[in-house]
């Protein structure tokens, strides 16, 4: 590979936004070499035409395969992309941008000098080039940067801080709306990062998605947007510090964190994450990777903070009502071919029965019942679906999962309610106020929309339902989190 070249560049710009046409300038560099160094920027005064605005000076360091030449014709490109006029010497410009060294190279070419001729002169080149080479030796004049800085006269370069000018005798956000009304949930979407979670003894990385929200009161025109990132970045690195044992803890932590910087009454967080389990394929034992996706939801208000886990699992559902009607067909087939009404039941009985069947999405939620394991919800929602699904499938193992799926048909209400009872019958122990909710989605494989189903409930209404006694109060997920049941 080609040694890059080590380049010195001086920026300057008096017209305009200047500070703005600096960093274009730089932009625009780095869309062709590599920018490594950039100094501090500096207002100066005119040097050669004095009658013109002020300057804002600065320098950059840049590797490059580039020649000489090519750096001016970049140099050369970017002041003409940012308009810059053919102009008298010297003369006011939104940007210059001019070869100061390269390398330890000495030039004395028609179109070209390098070193810059006027380098040595130039406070403006120099002060800003120390900043960030004052090593550097000029190779014609054998001194360093810093040494030739010292000898020119440094006054009227004044070191700025880099800034948009803006007013601050007004804070929008704690402005007041014009149209004063609460708003239920304000904030952030689909935030990405990666989380870390320790599970089983380990740390490991997980990618996650984030929604955050607080409520607004009807005085206040908006919530603090940059705050949430704050947040999140804070967040981020409390993961790489403190580790949190689950996503609803996560979320539950992130929640009471968004809540006090936000000052807000109520604040809401919801993480899914993809996580991976193994399984083992049911015939061959082979084992696998699945991807589910857990759930962390968690609210808070003043004194509480409301908490979900939950899973999204992806399985197999065959529809009951197409297998009626090819049981239907398959057993006048039979009678059509001589056998009796009876006989032709029993084997239709027996024969496993063709149905249309798709993917569905299961999501099975808890709230308040302290810590549950997402991967024992994975198997509960598993086991409501007509058949569970695996990555990799040998040919025993498909026929298992296309035959459980044929003798256990289901539409998406009745997953719902296998999700509702396997949790009801497989927790005995979680008291009444425990909430959960299940939901199905199955993308219909002879329709293009999907189909769904969904409820939410206190596991004390379930239990009294399933003994046949009056449904409770319906509810729902905003409705448990708010505390409003
Ligand atoms: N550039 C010039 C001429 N004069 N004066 C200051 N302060 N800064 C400059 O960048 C500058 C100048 C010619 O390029
Ligand atoms: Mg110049
Ligand atoms: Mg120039």
């Amino acid at each position: 590979m080609n040694r890059k070249h080590r380049v010195f560049l001086a920026l300057g710009a008096n017209l305009g936004d200047r500070q703005g046409n600096i960093l274009q300038a730089l932009q625009y560099l780095q869309g062709k070499v590599e920018v490594v160094a950039v100094s501090s920027f500096y207002e100066t005064e005119p040097i050669g035409y004095e009658d013109q605005p002020l300057f804002l000076n600065g320098a950059c360091e840049i590797l490059t395969d580039l020649s000489p030449m090519e750096v001016l014709h970049l140099a050369k490109w970017i002041e003409q992309r940012m308009g810059r006029t053919v102009n008298f010497r010297n003369g006011p410009r939104p940007i210059d941008v001019d070869l100061i060294m390269y390398d330890d190279l000495v030039l004395g070419e028609d179109k070209l000098t390098v070193p810059h001729p006027r380098m040595q002169e130039r406070a403006f080149v120099l002060v800003p080039l120390a900043e960030i080479a004052p090593d550097l030796v000029h190779p014609v004049l054998g001194k360093t940067i810093s040494d030739l800085r010292g000898l020119v006269d440094a006054q009227g370069v004044t070191k700025v801080e880099r800034s948009l000018r803006f007013s601050l005798d007004r804070d929008v956000q704690k402005g007041v709306p014009e149209v004063p009304l609460f708003l239920g949930r304000v904030g952030v979407t689909g935030l990405e990062r990666i989380i870390r979670l320790e599970t089983e003894g380990k740390v490991s990385l997980f990618y996650a998605t984030m929604d955050l929200f607080v409520d607004l009161d009807g005085a206040r025109a908006g919530v603090h947007m940059s705050r949430f990132s704050e947040i999140l970045e804070q967040a981020a690195e409390d993961a790489a510090g403190s580790v949190a044992p689950d996503i609803e803890t996560m979320a539950e932590r992130l929640a009471s964190s968004v809540m006090e910087r936000q000052e807000a009454l109520r604040s809401e967080v919801r993480i899914k994450a993809h996580f991976p389990l193994k399984k083992h394929a049911p015939i061959s034992g082979k084992t696998t990777q699945e991807i589910y996706n857990f759930i962390g939801i968690s609210a808070c208000d003043g004194n509480v903070c409301r908490t979900i886990s939950g899973v999204e699992v992806d399985g197999l559902t065959v529809c009951p009502c197409a297998q009626d009607m090819v049981r239907a067909h398959s057993k006048g087939l039979l009678i059509s071919q001589g056998y009796g009404e009876e006989e032709a039941e029993r084997i239709v009985d027996v024969l496993p029965l063709a149905s249309h069947n798709q993917r569905g999405r299961a999501t099975l939620m808890i709230g308040g019942a302290g810590t549950i394991r997402a991967e024992n919800l994975v198997h509960l929602a598993e086991a409501s679906m007509s058949s569970e699904i695996y990555e990799l499938l040998k040919r025993p193992d498909e026929f298992f999962v296309v035959n459980k799926a044929h003798s256990n048909p289901r539409f998406v209400e009745d997953v719902v309610r296998e999700m509702l009872r396997n949790v009801v019958e497989v927790s005995p122990d979680l008291p009444d106020g425990v909430f959960v909710l299940a939901r199905q989605e199955n993308f219909e494989s002879i329709h293009r929309h999907n189909a769904f189903a969904e409820r939410a409930a206190l596991l004390g209404d379930l239990r009294r339902e399933m003994e046949g006694l009056r449904p409770g109060r319906p509810i729902t997920l905003e409705g448990w989190l708010f505390g409003d049941i």
